[in-house]
């Protein structure tokens, strides 16, 4: 049945839920086309120039019941429809904690992909199946839209914000990858594919594959060479926060409010440290934009945010 949307196959949890939103809402859609049809049939045979139907007009009061009546139905029946989608649309971005995080990087006109241990791909993403995926996306230059049809899932991807997607693949197979935003010349060649793969084929995969350093080891080394622990060193002489455990946590801002310690807030802490300042501290740490590149800055943040994993109190 599901030949019937313009796509390969049911490749992720939400594609299910999505299709069983797109049939309900065909279903009602045909039960009103067929209702409204049949009854213009109905009438227009009935009540034909010269024939002897009852022309006389209804009670007012019976008049208005039927109106409220169809008013209140039709009313129910869409914010159903309405609450039922929206209800879709946040489980889907349930962000599973048992997860596989990939971090894409889009760029004119390819994607770029690297797995937590340092296993990059260009243009294709290898995972098992069965498992949460989570991919954390970039842009280096305009907005992209990573689109994957099978899964019914799409996403913007956005220069100077960390977008996400959440998935879980449930059946083995290659997927088609595509950019769903015009994005310049090549925009129509920015595709890839899916690989979806057995839990076995993937560590498998994960061996074979030539990998850098995990993302976290590239990080610690920008961190120390662009002389962020000159100032984020507990021994440092410039008074600067201590970036352990910052990952997750509310930071107290200098104007008064606070904010959480996410993807987002992380990155325009180093591209632009004076858009939020900490508490507390002099607004001193020069901007690093310009000086990494998108990939590099995703290693710093994965170093930044390993600090939390691994030292689980707060500061
Ligand atoms: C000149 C000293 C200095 C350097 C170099 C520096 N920082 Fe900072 N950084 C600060 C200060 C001071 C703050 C607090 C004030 C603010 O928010 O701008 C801060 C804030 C931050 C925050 C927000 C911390 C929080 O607790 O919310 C992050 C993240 C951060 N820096 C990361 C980096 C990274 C990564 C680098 C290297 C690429 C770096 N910093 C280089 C001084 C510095
Ligand atoms: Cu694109």
């Amino acid at each position: 049945m599901n030949d019937f949307l313009p796509t390969e196959t049911v490749g992720s949890q939400a594609a299910s839920a999505t299709d069983h939103l797109f049939y309900a809402l065909l279903g009602i859609s045909v039960a009103v086309v067929l209702l409204v049809s049949g009854l213009i049939l109905v009438f227009s045979i009935r009540y034909r120039r010269g024939s002897k139907a009852d022309r006389s007009e209804l009670p007012p009061i019976l008049q208005r019941e039927v109106e409220i009546g169809w008013t209140l139905a039709t009313l129910f029946l869409f914010l159903s429809i309405f609450g039922w989608a929206v209800s879709e649309n946040f489980s889907f971005g349930t962000v599973p904690t048992n997860g596989l995080e990939i971090h894409v990087v889009a760029k004119q006109w390819m994607w770029k992909l690297q797995h937590p241990g340092g296993q990059r791909e260009i243009n294709a993403l290898h995972v098992p199946v069965n498992k949460p995926v989570r991919l954390i996306m970039n842009s280096e230059d305009v907005i992209h839209s990573f689109y994957v049809p099978s899964f019914r899932l799409k996403q913007d991807v956005v220069p100077g914000l960390t977008t996400q997607l959440v998935f879980t693949p449930i059946k083995v197979g290659t997927f088609r990858l595509l950019c769903a935003e015009y994005c310049g010349t090549d925009h129509s060649a920015m595709t890839g594919k899916i690989v979806v793969m057995t839990p076995e084929d993937y560590s498998r995969w994960l061996d074979t594959s030539p990998a850098s350093e995990d993302l976290v080891a590239q990080g610690r080394d920008i961190f120390t060479r662009l002389g962020c622990a000159g100032c984020h060193d507990a021994r440092a002489a410039v008074r600067a926060p201590d970036l352990k455990g910052v990952f997750g946590q509310p930071v107290p801002l200098a104007d008064g409010t606070v904010v959480q310690a996410d993807e987002t807030y992380l990155r325009d802490s180093i591209l632009q440290p004076r858009k939020q300042i900490v508490a507390g501290f002099d607004p001193v740490m020069p901007s690093f934009a310009g000086r990494l590149s998108d990939a590099e800055l995703e290693t710093v943040i994965a170093y930044l945010k390993s600090l939390a994993d691994t030292d689980g109190d707060t500061r």
